[in-house]
């Protein structure tokens, strides 16, 4: 297979010049590409769809718009502009030149951060990979497909950092993220959200508004990173980040806003009644996708995370906006459960970096549901929909060997058992939400468990014909 890297993959990162780094991505884009064909979007390979593609990062570029197959997508590498004399903004560096190249001492570190955020990219593609067959209209399908393929591109922005500047072990951590499966029990994805099926379209879009939401955390925190190449990768990718949870915000709001017009039209003022969601069911979904999204900050207090903050690897979302960008001292007022009440344990700031990104996360979710309600209100639906305590539901970290209320109280194994069907999706909800998944592919068209978006794509009516099957 000839590959002529330099125009199949645009980038403003010299490929063309850099021998060593484009013979290891030759190497690795017909496995990337085998990957695509096994795992990703199942029976719309060949289909024609309207995308948005990179083709540089100035403003005019970044979004070019045409019709495309999604194994011909130009997976570009981007880095944003380079910032001139940048200097490490935190941690025990701070002032110090930025790193062009890999620190020594921080090798080992550097590469679990960008390992672990990369692995998120494939896994995601892999959970979605069926929705296609079930999507609720053509512009919906258009935008599964868009995060999909951007979704690629951020592994590949991810595999550039590992050959560009890891050696052998880079290259053997690039192989590795083709090997692993979402849900593989042998081979399972690093996090543990990333493992969960996405079956549905509700779930997609819960997955897109609060799990997408974490990686624009994440990579708001990498990008503040004193190993420039890591900031200048994810400070672009955010660019791309924002139309995901664009898709899950207003996808979910779509959803509930048909749910509150089928209760007005329901004969007992259910919207199951009529081939709707209803709002518990809704509910549970965003209790069950907060809760897995808000794992995925790791622990509330983690050494870990002290460590990549002393060493200027990982920083806070914005940290300008902080005073004291060293935090040798201060502390984090914990709550802890201490012989079954809460109670505030003081914690070292540094090590509480987790929870201080999760802050930060939880009032940006709190704004999103706010919004749901508001479109509640508007139909005069007597119903408000709430983000669950961020100790409800947790897998990882301090509160994840008890169980707690959605309230965040803490309750008796006997109480979650009574109690966790009203909270959680059951086995029934889901049979109900896969029954309204048939396929609607019909231009203009759109399922019943849903309302039309406000506007189509790039100026385009709703009405376009998004993808074009083969
Ligand atoms: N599941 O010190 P701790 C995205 C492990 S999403 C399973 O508390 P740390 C995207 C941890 O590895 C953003 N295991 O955690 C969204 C450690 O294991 P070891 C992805 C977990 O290291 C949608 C142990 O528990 N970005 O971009 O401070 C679509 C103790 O860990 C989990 C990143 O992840 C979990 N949820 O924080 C597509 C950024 N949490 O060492 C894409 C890079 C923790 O005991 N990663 N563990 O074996 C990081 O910054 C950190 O690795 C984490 C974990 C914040 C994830």
């Amino acid at each position: 297979m000839i590959v002529n890297l330099y125009e199949t993959i645009p980038n403003n990162v010299n490929l063309g010049e850099d021998k060593r780094l484009k013979r290891a991505l030759e190497k690795w884009l017909p496995d990337f590409q085998s990957w695509w064909m096994d795992m990703g979007p199942e029976g719309f390979q060949a289909a024609d769809v309207y995308l948005r593609t990179a083709i540089d990062v100035d403003p005019k570029g970044w979004a070019h718009f045409d019709y495309i197959k999604m194994p011909d997508y130009r997976w570009g590498i981007f880095l944003a502009e380079a910032l001139p004399d940048r200097r490490i903004g935190f941690g025990d560096h701070r002032g110090q030149p930025a790193w062009q190249e890999i620190p020594g001492e921080y090798r080992g570190m550097l590469r679990r951060l960008i390992v672990t955020q990369a692995d998120t990219e494939p896994a995601s593609v892999e959970q979605q990979r069926l929705l296609g067959r079930t999507c609720p209209s053509l512009y919906d399908m258009r935008n599964l497909f868009q995060v999909n393929v951007e979704e690629g591109r951020h592994l590949w922005a991810m595999v550039y950092l590992l050959h560009g500047y890891f050696g052998r072990d880079g290259r053997e951590e690039a192989d590795g993220l083709l090997e692993r499966r979402s849900g593989d029990p042998d081979k399972p994805r690093i996090l543990g959200a990333f493992n969960e099926p996405i079956a549905d379209w509700l779930s997609f879009y819960m997955f897109t508004m609060f799990t997408d939401r974490d990686g624009k955390y994440q990579l708001l925190a990498l990008a503040e990173s004193g190993f420039d190449p890591l900031s200048r990768t994810t400070r672009f990718m955010l660019t791309e980040e924002a139309h995901h949870m664009f898709v899950g915000e207003t996808g979910v709001g779509r959803v509930v806003e048909r749910s509150a017009q089928l209760m007005k039209e329901a004969p007992n003022g259910d919207p199951r009644e009529l081939g709707g969601v209803d709002l518990p069911t809704i509910q549970k979904y965003l209790n069950l996708w907060f809760s897995l999204s808000e794992d995925l900050f790791g622990g509330e207090v983690s050494s870990n995370a002290a460590d990549y903050f002393a060493a200027g690897l990982k920083g806070r979302h914005r940290e300008e906006q902080y005073e004291d960008h060293r935090v040798l001292e201060g502390t984090y007022p914990m709550a802890v459960l201490a012989e079954g009440r809460i109670t505030t344990d003081q914690v070292p700031l540094r090590n509480a970096m987790n929870e201080v990104l999760r802050d930060s996360y939880v009032d940006d979710c709190r704004r999103g549901v706010d919004r749901w309600n508001k479109t509640l209100a508007k139909h005069g639906v007597d119903f408000e929909l709430n983000l669950p305590h961020r100790r409800f539901h947790r897998q990882i970290g301090i509160y994840s060997g008890t169980r707690f209320d959605v309230d965040g109280n803490p309750i008796t194994e006997e109480e979650w058992n009574r109690n966790r069907d009203a909270w959680l999706p059951t086995d029934a909800d889901r049979a109900y939400v896969q029954s309204l998944m048939e396929p609607v592919t019909e231009p203009g068209e759109i399922a019943n468990w849903i309302a039309p978006p406000s506007r189509g794509i790039n100026g385009k009516p709703f009405e376009y014909e998004y993808v074009r099957r083969a």
